[in-house]
């Protein structure tokens, strides 16, 4: 079923629990990543790809054609679509809703532009107090389209759970500090260190944003949700510990109530894997810098914690342009070392690249689903 041929606008929906929401789609209940990611143990290991839409798919260049990614986000029959294509070609056991991390910025009118083949950027980066004071507030209202993709979208799925989400406050900050993507997110880190009363004023609006926009998917629908935090991993435990952990952990407890996973992912994050899970997710997400049973040990608190952790990843997405006895190799490690977890959600390490093939994607889905779950 195709939302964009459907064309169909729903009205708003009451704000319902989740508990009778989830008695609206029972086959949620045996679903192997809702499974997983609460610990207990799945019918399969759970598979689903971060950027698991996008340009590696024809069927995703064709509906996007020219137009731009922040339009194509404001579209929710096109969100609706392109978060579907994913979940019909692979068979993945979660659907991500097809969005961006900027989209909060820019519905609260923070001028940016995300640029093709680049990234996100910003007409006039956050420099000064007066900068900040300008961001303006998120209301949940401008995010109305937002809620009515995912609305569309749980119509659709299934017995497939949807992933909502929402960038990290240190990802986020550095889109508005450095006024674009970078490598080393220097002058993030120096406003950080000099101006500390700016940073934790940058950090306490960014967090706000966050928590409404993942406040309003969860009211929408969302069966769980991630909080890219993607280059967190640029900083020591001591300074995000310091500096962003108390932020995150903010958003992790609004979301509380929702009673849904919550899945925290950044990139290079392999120091910083027990913070993220201090900072209240319930599941951790980890690149493909250190080994599953390793990330395990490092998740460990003293007392341990009941239930143990539950991770997401790691394989290298650069596996994915090596040919498939590699690939399936590699991938029959990763599954090896994360049995030891509570859980472990398949997944890669970061996104999938514009570049991989989509039947090999479909063939590594159907090889993990082929393998005995924990
Ligand atoms: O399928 C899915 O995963 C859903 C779609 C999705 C998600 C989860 C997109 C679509 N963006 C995101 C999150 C996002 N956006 C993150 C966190 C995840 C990650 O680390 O990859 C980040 C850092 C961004 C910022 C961003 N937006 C970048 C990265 C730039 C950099 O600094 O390297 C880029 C290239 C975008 C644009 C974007 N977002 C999504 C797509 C399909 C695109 C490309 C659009 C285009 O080129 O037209």
């Amino acid at each position: 079923v195709d939302c964009v041929q459907k064309g169909r606008c729903m009205g708003e929906i009451p704000e319902q629990g989740k508990a009778e929401r989830l008695g609206s789609r029972r086959e949620l209940r045996d679903s192997p990543f809702l499974a997983a990611a609460r610990g207990a143990p799945p019918s399969r290991i759970p598979v689903w790809y971060m950027r698991q839409a996008g340009r590696s798919l024809p069927e995703y260049r064709d509906r996007r054609g020219a137009v731009g990614m922040l339009e194509a986000c404001s579209d929710p029959a096109l969100v609706c679509e392109l978060t579907l294509q994913p979940v019909r070609r692979h068979g993945v056991d979660a659907a991500i809703l097809f969005s961006d991390i900027m989209v909060p910025l820019v519905a609260s009118g923070v001028p940016l532009e995300i640029r093709s083949g680049v990234g996100p950027t910003i007409a006039s980066p956050v420099r000064s107090a007066e900068d900040v004071a300008a961001i303006p507030s998120l209301y949940a209202e401008s995010l109305a389209h937002l809620g009515e993709g995912l609305r569309l979208l749980v119509d659709e799925l299934g017995p497939t759970p949807l992933i909502g989400f929402a960038g990290g406050p240190f990802t986020l900050a550095s889109y508005l500090v450095e006024g674009g993507p970078s490598r080393d997110h220097l002058r993030t880190k120096a406003m950080m260190y000099a101006a500390p009363d700016l940073w934790h004023a940058l950090m306490r609006k960014l967090t706000e944003m966050a928590v409404t926009s993942l406040q309003v998917q969860a009211r929408a629908g969302a069966d769980a949700v991630q909080l890219f935090d993607s280059w967190a991993g640029t900083l020591s435990e001591r300074d995000y510990r310091a500096f962003v952990l108390p932020y995150s952990a903010q958003v992790f407890r609004a979301l509380a109530d929702a009673g849904i996973p919550r899945i925290h992912f950044g990139v290079g994050t392999s120091e910083l894997l027990a913070a993220m899970r201090d900072a209240g997710a319930d599941v951790v997400g980890v690149d493909w810098r250190v080994p599953l049973d390793q990330a395990v040990q490092r998740l460990r608190t003293v007392p341990p914690a009941v239930p143990g952790p539950v991770v997401q990843g790691n394989l290298d997405p650069a596996l994915l342009l090596a040919d498939d006895a590699i690939l399936l190799g590699e991938a029959d490690r990763v599954v090896e070392s994360g049995r030891c977890a509570q859980g472990h959600i398949f997944n890669l390490g970061h996104g999938v690249p514009p570049e991989a093939p989509p039947d090999r994607i479909s063939r590594l889905t159907d090889h993990i689903h082929a393998l005995t779950p924990r």
